[in-house]
């Protein structure tokens, strides 16, 4: 839980022109400057909400008091907190949504800062020449916030059963997921560090294979629908030995219209298209006759088994992450 509060406004000023020959200034007291507002901003830069775990309160800067000479008071600086995007924002309190942050560089103003007082020469009119009075500024305002991070991995590796898919994740991390001949080995998904050659470390999730109708329950269903919309990015893995160079698309599309239809966003997703087992005799021309076939590049080829090619994932992944890790 964390405390936010923005700026309080600044106090108009109160004063009186005071110069040599004239006796009898008018008011000239400036308005306070403004508080500073509490916004949160889904940055690329973060991707956890480690940073934030160290402090438990964030506070804007007041306005500064108007003064004399209708010098008004200096506005407090916004603070904007940085977040990762896929954060979701409650009140502490009550646990209500306050803001669900879909995007990268989305800001959101969460408190706003308190407007500075007027000062008394604001309250000058022609029956009361001089008023000794000015006004305050609004206050600060506080609450209590609570960040969830929505995503449990950056990068989501999905495809149909037996694709390869744990022993991908076995091969870019050091976790040791079941991997065996038949579908369905995976039953709940294995999450692992990666840390690649140059670029921040990310988190991968290997999720249980999906089969047609998983959008509607059909094999393990629907709950790993709901993990993959946790993830930044997706690697849809294919097994090239088993495309079929009379419908090359099949198994890509079963993939990719479950992912629609559970929802658009899904299907909306960065990903990449690879293609895995390329060890395996006759891969390459399946692959040829896939690459022909599908729209949607670039198509990465691999073999989790061998190595061949992983690097070369690593880093369009980690380029991915940086440029384009939109959570939905
Ligand atoms: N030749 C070859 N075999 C592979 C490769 N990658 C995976 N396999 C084999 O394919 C089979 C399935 O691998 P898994 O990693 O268990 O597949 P999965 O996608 O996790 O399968 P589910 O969890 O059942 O959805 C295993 O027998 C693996 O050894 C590869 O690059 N080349
Ligand atoms: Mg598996």
């Amino acid at each position: 839980m964390i405390t936010v509060t923005s700026g309080h406004g600044g106090r108009g000023g109160l004063s009186f022109r005071r110069e040599k020959f004239i006796p009898k200034g008018g008011p000239d007291g400036g308005n306070g400057g403004r508080g500073g507002d509490i916004v949160l901003r889904a940055s690329l830069q973060k991707r956890t909400l480690y940073d934030l775990s160290h402090r438990r309160s964030f506070k804007a800067a007041n306005g500064a008091n108007g003064s004399s000479n209708m010098r008004t008071g200096r506005d407090g600086s916004d603070l904007v907190i940085e977040i990762p995007a896929g954060t979701m924002v409650l009140n502490a309190a009550t646990g209500e949504l306050i803001h669900d942050f879909t995007q990268n560089d989305e800001s959101f103003v969460l408190l706003r800062g308190g407007r500075g007082g007027k000062g008394n020469a604001h309250f000058k009119t022609a029956t009361h020449q001089t008023p000794r009075f000015s006004q305050p500024g609004e206050p600060s305002q506080s609450l209590e916030i609570k960040l969830v991070l929505k995503l449990i991995a950056d990068v989501g590796i999905v495809g149909l059963p037996n694709a390869g898919k744990s022993t991908l994740l076995a091969a870019i991390s050091s976790a040791t997921p079941k991997i065996a001949d038949y579908p369905f080995t995976t039953l709940i998904p294995n999450l692992a560090a990666v840390y690649p050659a140059h670029s921040e470390p990310f988190i991968a999730a290997d999720i249980p294979g999906l089969i047609e109708g998983a959008h509607s329950g059909a094999g393990l269903g629907i709950q790993f629908l709901k993990h993959i919309e946790r993830t930044r990015i997706l690697v849809h893995l294919i097994d090239a030995s088993a495309i079929d160079p009379a419908d090359p698309l099949k198994s890509y599309r079963t993939i990719q219209d479950e992912l629609s239809k559970f929802n658009e966003s899904l299907g909306a997703k960065p990903r990449i298209l690879v293609l895995n087992k390329m060890d395996v005799q006759d891969a390459s021309v399946q692959a040829d006759i896939f690459e022909k076939a599908v729209s949607q590049k670039p198509v990465v080829r691999i073999s989790a088994h061998t190595g061949m090619g992983i690097q070369a994932l690593l880093q369009q992944l980690a380029q991915l992450l940086d440029n384009d890790g939109t959570p939905r």
